[in-house]
């Protein structure tokens, strides 16, 4: 991928009307949804925290962006998740308590649907006890952390104590930009994934292990 494809300049300069139709472009020309998130949307994203943090944009350009990209997703996600049989599992995922980034947690049940497992999506910035309560309430099987910033890793941490202290026996996989397999090992999560792409095979092995 580079950043001059059309959908990734439109992704970037936060042209959100441009959006659907560069996005049906693409599958016009045969490219299937799965490499349109990873070739075309998510590098866009890339470049454009690269851009934050060097200081050439701020929040509210970021915030465009992020904008379109949901506007990408929206037309790709019916064909993510395709109508299954109905599910075997559960899931219960949340993006962690101070922290209100929420597209790659969003990709993440997307695909954890895709795989036909009932998601149910707690949104941002969810405190630990209301992971706990809804693990309860749904007697979940497996709960997805995501979190995107270094700040809001130790509520990760929490969140993971809490679930144990708890006594739930859900699975517990954890992922985002910061995160890593050795930090998801260090806190006491099941597992990880690096991405959407792994993200569903990762989830099946957790819960084929429990079942
Ligand atoms: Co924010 N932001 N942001 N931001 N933002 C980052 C994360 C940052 C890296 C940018 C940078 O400096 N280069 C930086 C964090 C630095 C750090 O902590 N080390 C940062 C910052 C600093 C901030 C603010 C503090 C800025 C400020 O206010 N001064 C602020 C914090 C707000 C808060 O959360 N309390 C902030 C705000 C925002 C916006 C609201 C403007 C917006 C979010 C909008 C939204 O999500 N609705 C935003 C955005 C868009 C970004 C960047 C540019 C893009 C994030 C994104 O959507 N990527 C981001 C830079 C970057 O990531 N390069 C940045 C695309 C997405 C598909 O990828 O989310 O990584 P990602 O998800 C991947 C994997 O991580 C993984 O799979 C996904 C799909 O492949 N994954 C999981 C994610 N969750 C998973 C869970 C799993 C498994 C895998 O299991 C359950």
């Amino acid at each position: 991928m580079s950043d001059t494809h059309p959908l990734s300049v439109a992704i970037i300069a936060g042209k959100r009307k441009e959006i659907p139709e560069l996005v049906q472009a693409c599958l016009d020309a045969a490219e299937s949804p799965q490499s349109i998130v990873e070739n075309r949307l998510v590098p866009a994203m890339a470049v454009v925290g690269e851009r934050f943090k060097n200081n050439e944009i701020f929040v509210p350009e970021m915030l465009i962006a992020a904008r379109a990209m949901k506007e990408a997703l929206k037309v790709l996600e019916p064909m993510l998740v395709e109508a299954g049989i109905k599910p075997e599992f559960n899931a219960v995922i949340g993006t962690v308590e101070g922290d209100l980034h929420d597209i790659g947690k969003n990709l993440i049940a997307m695909m954890w649907k895709g795989a036909n497992i009932d998601v149910i999506d707690l949104g941002v910035n969810v405190a630990p006890a209301d992971f706990v309560a809804a693990i309860r309430q749904h007697n979940a099987k497996l709960v997805g952390l995501s979190a995107l910033l270094t700040t809001t890793m130790p509520a990760m941490r929490d969140t993971v104590k809490a679930i144990r202290e708890a006594g739930l026996t859900a699975k517990i996989m954890i992922g985002g930009a910061p995160i890593t397999y050795e930090f998801a090992m260090e806190i006491g999560a099941d597992g990880y994934a690096a991405d959407a792409g792994s993200a569903a095979d990762a989830a099946m092995s957790l819960l084929r292990a429990s079942a």
